[in-house]
């Protein structure tokens, strides 16, 4: 008796195992087809703006911005400035309504740090992405910037950009003046809404 139950089991085991490594292997082709479609979507988020001339400008533009595995990449492509720097800033608002770009608000500071330049050791705002070169007025200019500082819609606040505002100045950051940077009039805006 005990002999016969003792094989019994050991041919139950060998089945169940032959039963184990079939499901592992055909799981693991099925894993490998559907990460070759999936991964690029699971993994990025993105969300094109646009933007829209203020005071009284015609500065206009569109900025993606795209997450892909915690970094953000900001591209703007910003037309009608005149040659030389200007700023660009995410503002606390995604509220472009008032003529003068001023219903976005401040900086975007949820770190409550001083204004600065980004990655400063003495401070900065979560939205003082600083300086760009308009080097021929009559081209787009295409801004570029990343950063693991930011997410898109991740819920944390002092990450998420979502609901804030893209401000361009017809002037320049001087990274000190405090809060803003005395970078002039808001001549373009644009709310970094779904
Ligand atoms: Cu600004
Ligand atoms: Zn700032």
């Amino acid at each position: 008796m005990k002999k016969s139950i003792v094989a019994s089991l050991l041919i139950l085991s060998v089945l169940a195992c032959k039963k184990e490594v079939k499901k592992t292997e055909t799981n693991s082709t099925e894993e490998s087809k559907t990460e070759k479609t999936q991964e690029p979507i699971k993994n990025s988020v993105s969300l094109s703006i646009q933007l829209s001339p203020k005071s009284g400008s015609s500065v206009s533009g569109t900025a993606e911005f795209v997450e892909t595995d915690g970094v953000v990449q900001m591209t703007a492509e910003i037309k009608g400035l005149v040659e030389g720097s200007h700023a660009i800033h995410i503002h606390d608002k995604g509220d472009c309504s008032s003529a003068d770009g001023k219903s976005s608000g401040g900086h975007w500071n949820p770190t409550a740090q001083p204004h600065g330049k980004w990655g400063a050791e003495t401070g900065y705002h979560k939205g003082d992405i600083g300086n760009f070169i308009v080097e021929n007025s009559e081209n787009e200019t295409i801004v570029e910037f990343s950063t693991n500082e930011w997410c898109i819609g991740c819920g944390d606040d002092t990450k998420d950009i979502l609901g804030k505002g893209v401000i361009v100045h017809q002037g320049v950051d001087d990274f000190t003046s405090q809060p803003s940077g005395a970078a002039g009039s808001r001549v373009s805006c644009g709310g970094i809404i779904e």
